[in-house]
């Protein structure tokens, strides 16, 4: 299959977290998806293309407008205010503040736009995130085209961001957009299948009132692990989305005998809905030695979801989300697909 890249990501560099109490250099690498190509091209998966350049229409009708024009402006009104490093927010509309008033100045509207300090903005950070969003959207029309599968190897990742918010290194919600633009261009119903470790609040939100994407998500208990605050189990989608939504939270220390029931359960529910199209929000933090994740699966794994997915016999999109053991991303990621190729 191919592969869609874009060496702009690089520009979007030194992140700093919160991690234990201490602001540490943060896990989401530009080297992550250096490794994904370099893997990609030694294991000669197929071509490696450049994105196409992709307005935001479809990206429009997934996020919030106010949302989605603030972020290239993020840069510049930090700096007009003399600052150069990293831009974070520190502050949040939670219950019992105005959530319905957007302030003036940088720092309240860095909170306004943000679920948690998890998204830094650096000089080449908005150029990166609209070449992921091209990347997932030249991937989408390969597949489009009549290609069976492609392999968006997006960075930043996208699936926290929500429809009015960035959060969890994500800021375009690039497989939702993806959907959407599937949506947009004829797919009559679009599958979203999320197998990373951490949970897709902002796909789950996006299109929770929905019936026209059906949006599945295995990942860690929201009782135990980020996003904590969404992706429970009773989470089953609103009106038209009614049972739209489907959550397979698992527990620590989940390894793949657990973890592939859920992936059996989800490929059913989602052959059922028979989309025409799926787009899997591609995460390998699942892995036993993920730095920030505590499941257990191991790289002889990963081709194994790979083949799973293939039975389902759909037009398959991949969307590169989060692995933070860098050494080992690429072998995990690509794993993933050459199971799907060789299935
Ligand atoms: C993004 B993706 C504080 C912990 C916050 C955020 C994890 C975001 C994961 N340092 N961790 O789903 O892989
Ligand atoms: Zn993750």
């Amino acid at each position: 299959m191919k592969t869609v890249f874009s060496p702009r990501h690089r520009g979007h560099a030194d992140q700093l977290e919160l991690v234990a109490g201490a602001i540490v250099p943060g896990f989401e690498l530009v080297s992550r998806a250096e490794y994904v190509s370099a893997q990609v091209q030694a294991v000669g998966l197929g071509p490696i293309i450049p994105p196409d350049e992709h307005d935001l229409a479809s990206a429009h009708r997934v996020h919030r407008s106010d949302y989605l024009n603030f972020l290239p402006t993020i840069w510049s009104r930090w700096t007009a205010e003399g600052r150069n490093g990293t831009a974070l927010p520190f502050t949040w509309p939670t219950r019992g503040l105005r959530g319905d008033v957007l302030p003036e100045f940088i720092d309240g509207l860095l909170g306004y736009y943000s679920f948690d300090a998890g998204c830094g903005i650096v000089e080449g950070s908005w150029d990166a995130i609209k070449s992921s969003h091209d990347v997932a959207l030249t991937a989408a029309a390969l597949v489009h085209a009549g290609e069976r599968a492609a392999f968006a190897l997006c960075r930043p990742p996208g699936h926290h961001a929500g429809a009015g918010f960035m959060g969890g290194y994500c800021y375009i919600n690039n497989a939702a957009v993806a959907a959407q633009w599937l949506r947009d261009n004829g797919a009559k119903r679009v599958s979203i299948l999320d197998v990373d470790y951490h949970h897709g609040n902002g796909t789950q939100e996006i299109f929770y009132a929905r019936g026209d994407v059906q949006v599945i998500n295995l990942h860690a208990d929201p009782m135990q692990e980020y996003p904590y605050f969404l992706g429970h189990a009773d989470e089953r989608g609103l009106g038209e989305g009614e049972g739209y939504n489907l959550n397979y939270p698992m527990r620590f220390g989940t390894d793949w005998a657990r973890w592939s029931q859920s992936l059996d359960d989800a490929c059913a529910q989602l052959a059922d809905y028979a989309p025409d199209v799926v787009v899997i929000s591609l995460g390998v933090d699942t892995f036993e030695k993920d730095p920030i994740s505590k499941f257990k699966l191991k790289t002889e794994d990963f081709p194994k979801i790979g083949e799973r997915i293939a039975r389902l016999g759909l037009p398959t999109l991949f969307v590169m989300e989060g692995g933070y053991a860098v050494a080992e991303i690429g072998t995990n990621a690509v794993g993933v697909l050459t199971g799907f190729e060789g299935a």
